[in-house]
Order: C-alpha cells, then structure tokens, then sequence
C-alpha cells in the first residue's frame, strides 16, 4: 500500500529501529512510545484491522510478539507489560496497517491500570452475550 507507513518501513524507504524481522513479520521501536522499548509488531502484508488479518498471519504475528514481549521485558527492566492492539479511530488506531502494541510498564508511569468499568444494568449482560453468540 503506497502511502502507508508501515509499508513503507517494511520496504526500507522510511527508517526504524528494527527489532526483529522474518518472511512474514517484522517488528520494530513505536516512534512515540508510552514508555522507552515500547514496540510494534506488524505483519507485512497490508491488512488495517483484526477484522481482515487471515488466521495464518494472526498466528504468525502471536509467535513473535511473545517472543519479543519476552524480550522487551528483560531489556526494559520492565515491571509489567501491556499487549494492545487498536482498532479503527473510536478505538484508537492512528496507522491503517495492523499493528500489535508491546509496551514495558513500571510503576507510577502514568498510563493506566485500570479503565472506567461501567456495570450493565439488569439482564442486559446476558441479552448482549446472547447476541454476540449470534453474530459468530
Ligand atoms: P495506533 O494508535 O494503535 O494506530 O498506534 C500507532 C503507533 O504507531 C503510535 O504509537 C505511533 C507509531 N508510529 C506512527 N508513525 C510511526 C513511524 O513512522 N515510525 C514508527 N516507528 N512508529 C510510528
């Protein structure tokens, strides 16, 4: 895809602190990161969301990013370390290229740990549940 970024990284035209690479995945340093080591893992064919990424490309993807998680973990000192991936702008997602979040965590880093919960009122839990099933 020619004007993504990600692409473009992939192909060597835009630089990056490249972490790791094979056939299928490559991963490398997020440029603004939450906290130093926060990396990207990224499959290099162009998909935009978990929603067209094929089954074989997901696993591949899951395989190194453990790995580097692992990794990032040890280099960074870490204390903790989240595993996000964003989807579409109301999620979040910025870069149209699919991409995993491993980011090192240490205490009072001022992300977060824990999100606004709101408790569903009663017997909607079980009505959404039931739809959800539906739509597999
Ligand atoms: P998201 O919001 O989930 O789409 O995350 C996109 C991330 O990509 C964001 O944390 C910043 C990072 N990013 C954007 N452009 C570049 C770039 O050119 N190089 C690198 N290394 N990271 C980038």
């Amino acid at each position: 895809m020619p004007d993504c970024i990600f692409c473009q990284i992939i192909k060597g035209q835009l630089p990056s602190a490249k972490i790791y690479e094979d056939e299928r995945v490559i991963s490398f340093l997020d440029i603004n990161p939450v906290n130093p080591g926060h990396t990207l893992v990224i499959p290099k064919a162009h998909y935009k969301t978990i929603f067209e990424l094929p089954e074989e490309e997901l696993i591949a993807c899951m395989k190194v990013a453990q790995k580097i998680a692992g990794a990032v973990f040890k280099g960074t000192n870490a204390a903790g370390l989240n595993f996000i991936q964003n989807n579409l702008r109301p999620a979040g997602q910025h870069v149209d290229h699919i991409h995993f979040h491993l980011i090192p965590r240490f205490p009072q880093d001022n992300f977060y740990t824990s999100w606004p919960g709101k408790p569903y009122p009663q017997g909607e839990l079980e009505k959404l549940a039931k739809k959800i099933i539906g739509c597999f």
